[in-house]
């Protein structure tokens, strides 16, 4: 077990500022800068997603991976999972990031059987325990792939038969025990095929309602065990289902609310999942705030030209900041992280593009989260919005929203109304200058 086996020649990626140019360096991310009061580190307890950065190898649909990474050279499933691990926590300690978010079967390939799957998992994560301790780096989140056998072909949660549902509950038990032995602060539910691809052969209903019953379990169980952390669920429209039943935020939190669930479990927002929905980054981080719903943040972002998902790095800074505006206006995540879900390209072959996709991310919030904070402590901004409402604060205004009044009042007070309707200016162009002259 070494610390500096796989990424030799590259020491521990420091602040350096934006003067710097060094590329092996942060400009912006100063882990014990303060701002809003938190220092940098404790806002985004940025998390290593294991599958992109240690299992991905840059296959795509029309041809092999391009990624041939030295851990993954062993053909013994169990020395292949240590060497990873050994690059995943040499690759985590370099960046100074405290957390990393896995799969069950990123950490080892899954066996032939449950009684297989399960023995590996414990072997494993007695080594990765270890390594916790060595590093000090902790689990944001662990989770359990129930999308890629193709025994999930129909659903995990909501497969039409009992037996898949069974396997998936299985399955679940032993993701849940592995991230608790790991001290895991949160567990993902992702549905990727938890939707369906036509009505004509699918009870939505009684499908939604098996998912219900899935997660109440899942979360009952973990309780007993004395887990303590936040519960999230992922929402996503589409891909790989058609129709998948957390499509956004809102569908999520209306879901949740429905089978009494809003208590234990809260959201985890994808950028890219959320461009998927035709929403923005904001837009969903908007509506889970507005529920107290906001648990974490899985950071990519999407290309503008086509809808895939396709988990590039972030790096536009506008996009960030406005949603670091939501994420301070909330105070922060419930539970959560900042989780790089987000692969290199197929043609960054180089083991050094992994350290700048994950400096350039890094960095993109840092900046972003500078930037919002001069906007909220800009007058000329912060005033606007709660300007805009004023005719809410007192008379009939305050009375409407305190629910003291009736629709034949609203007709009262529009019939005599001698002053007309002014237009107010929405402004916007205003705003958006300022909002640029910030970055
Ligand atoms: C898929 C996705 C997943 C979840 C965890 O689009 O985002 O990686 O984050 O299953
Ligand atoms: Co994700």
């Amino acid at each position: 077990m070494s610390n500096n086996q796989y990424f030799k020649g590259i020491d521990k990626i420091k602040f350096e500022g934006k003067a710097s140019d060094n590329p092996l360096a942060f400009k912006y991310y100063n882990p014990d800068q303060l701002v809003a009061g938190k220092t940098m580190r404790e806002h985004f307890k940025f998390a290593i997603a294991y599958w992109h950065s240690f299992c991905g190898q840059g296959a795509d649909p029309f041809g092999a991976g391009t990624q041939n990474f030295p851990w993954d050279s062993n053909s013994d499933p169990l020395q292949a999972a240590k060497d990873k691990a050994d690059a995943a926590f040499e690759f985590i300690t370099k960046m100074g990031f405290d957390y990393f978010c896995f799969h069950d079967y990123d950490l080892i390939q899954e066996g032939n059987s449950l009684a297989e799957s399960e023995k590996r998992l414990e072997t494993i994560t007695d080594y990765i325990k270890e390594k916790q301790k060595e590093s000090g780096v902790k689990l944001l989140w662990g989770t359990a792939n129930c999308f890629s056998n193709p025994r999930y072909m129909n659903g995990a949660a909501t497969n039409p038969d009992f037996n898949v549902v069974a396997y998936a509950g299985a399955q679940v038990k032993l993701a849940l025990d592995a991230t608790m032995k790991l001290n895991g602060e949160n567990y993902v539910f992702w549905g990727g095929r938890e939707g369906y691809i036509s009505l004509l052969n699918t009870d939505m209903g009684r499908e939604q309602d098996h998912m219900a019953r899935f997660l109440t379990m899942a979360k009952d169980y973990a309780r007993a065990q004395g887990f303590k952390g936040t519960f999230f669920i992922e929402p996503k429209p589409m891909e790989p289902s058609k129709h998948q039943y957390d499509f956004d935020a809102a569908t999520s939190i209306g879901f949740l609310h429905k089978y009494g669930l809003q208590d234990d479990f809260k959201l985890n927002i994808e950028v890219n999942h959320a461009t998927l929905a035709q929403h923005t980054f904001e837009h969903e981080l908007t509506v889970a705030a507005n529920d107290n719903m906001l648990g974490s943040i899985d950071a990519n972002r999407g290309d503008y030209q086509n809808g895939w998902d396709t988990d590039q790095f972030p790096n536009n800074v506008e996009e960030t900041a406005r949603a670091m505006m939501v994420f301070l206006k909330a105070g922060g995540l419930q539970g959560g992280g900042v989780n790089f879900d987000a692969k290199i390209r197929r043609n960054s072959t180089d083991l050094e593009d992994l350290f700048h996709a994950h400096i350039g991310g890094a960095d993109t919030f840092a900046r972003g989260l500078l930037v919002a904070e001069k906007v909220l402590n800009d007058n000329a901004f912060s005033s606007f919005i709660q300007n805009r409402y004023a005719s809410f604060n007192d008379g009939k205004g305050s009375q409407f929203e305190q629910g003291k009044l009736t629709l034949q009042d609203l007709y009262a007070i529009a019939s005599t109304n001698k002053s007309g309707i002014n237009a107010i200016s929405g402004k916007l162009e205003l705003l958006e200058n300022i909002l640029n002259n910030h970055i």
